[in-house]
């Protein structure tokens, strides 16, 4: 019988395949960086298996507690937490993990090179209404001698590896190592993440918005006339642009990163350093945004350069195509 080749692209390549290429790209590495990622891929398909059964596993609604945000904590919150955490911990990669859902950062006394940030269930406000929610997460290594909090209060441009879970329609897993932006879409049946979407690159330029409107009463006077900007008829600009707004942000963020446009959480007068988290929210987004060539600001300075005082630390966050940020920049600067 004749030797049958087998047809490479009969089966795509698995994140796991990915990332150990990526392994074999590095000189020098032991392993302990593929290792890390492949725990967080397998804590992530934990959590989706749960979130895809939560209805059905009266895991929706609330424990009743509330957490260092002062946010209502929903079971899947928890659920989530204590996954990342465990898978995480067991890798034995981790010499600091900081959490959304915890006061503190939890330090290995096992050392550990690498830091991991993340919000174990991003949009969690939105758990019970079946809409998109996410898992958002960032690593550095460490650089202090023994894991202490300084080890996480690095400027995200120290990032060497960020991503995020969507629990959409489909699960899809996003993943830079600097080496641009990759997704992975979950085939549930088999339990592997497969590449769908490679090289993923966000348009110079968009034709949509997202920006809670709800909030513009307490924007200062430039957020509002950006606003009005992107309502107004210009169809040299290309104006008025679509408005979408899901209120989670890895929905938002990731309809951006693929479409263009913009994203944008301002600071206003009720949140007057803005609402999202600097290190496991606007860190990792606008890690990935850039190595997608698109852009990732507070309005006033560049995210990545944003040196972080507090693990909860909030920052203004707007994400999106390198014009449309741009243009809200000149807003900000009152340039318009
Ligand atoms: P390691 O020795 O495995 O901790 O890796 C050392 C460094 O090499 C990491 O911090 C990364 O910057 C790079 N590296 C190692 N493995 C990979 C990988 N699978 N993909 C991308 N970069 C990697
Ligand atoms: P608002 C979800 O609670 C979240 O933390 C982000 O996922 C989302 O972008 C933001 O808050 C939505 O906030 O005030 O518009 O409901």
């Amino acid at each position: 019988m004749d030797s049958v080749s087998p047809n490479p692209s009969l089966i795509g390549t698995t994140l796991r395949e990915h990332v150990l290429a990526g392994m074999q790209a590095a000189p020098g590495a032991t392993g302990e960086f593929t290792s890390l990622l492949n725990h967080v891929s397998l804590a992530v398909r934990i959590i989706n298996s749960r979130v895809r059964a939560a209805g059905l596993a009266g895991l929706l609604g609330y424990t009743g507690e509330t957490n260092v945000q002062g946010e209502q904590v929903q079971k899947l919150d928890v659920y989530a937490n204590e996954v990342l955490l465990n898978v995480l911990t067991r890798s034995g990669h981790c010499g600091v993990i900081a959490s959304e859902e915890n006061d503190e950062p939890i330090y290995s006394n096992h050392g550990g090179k690498y830091v991991v940030l993340f919000d174990p269930l991003d949009g969690s406000s939105n758990i019970d209404t079946n809409v998109s929610i996410g898992t958002i997460f960032a690593v550095l290594r460490r650089r202090e001698p023994t894991p202490i909090v300084d080890d996480a209060l690095r400027p995200g441009r120290e990032i060497v590896a960020a991503g995020y879970a969507l629990y959409g329609p489909s699960t899809v897993f996003v993943l830079s190592t600097g080496h641009g932006v990759h997704a992975f879409t979950l085939d549930p049946n088999v339990g592997e993440f497969f590449l769908s979407m490679p090289n993923i690159r966000c348009p110079k330029k968009g034709n949509s918005y997202s920006v809670n409107e709800g909030n513009c009463a307490r924007w200062a006077p430039e957020i509002r006339k950006w606003s009005e900007h992107m309502k107004t008829e210009d169809k040299a600009g290309g104006y008025p642009y679509g408005h979408r707004y899901v209120g989670s942000l890895v929905a938002d963020a990731h309809r951006t990163l693929m479409k263009g446009g913009i994203f944008a959480y301002p600071e206003d007068s009720k949140s007057p350093t803005g609402k999202l988290r600097l290190l496991y929210e606007a860190n990792p987004m606008a890690y990935l945004f850039e190595q997608a060539g698109g852009a990732a600001t507070t309005g006033k300075h560049r995210i990545l350069d944003v040196q972080p005082t507090n693990v909860h630390q909030r920052v203004p966050l707007v994400l999106g195509s390198k014009d449309d940020v741009a243009v809200y920049k000149e807003f900000v600067e009152g340039k318009r």
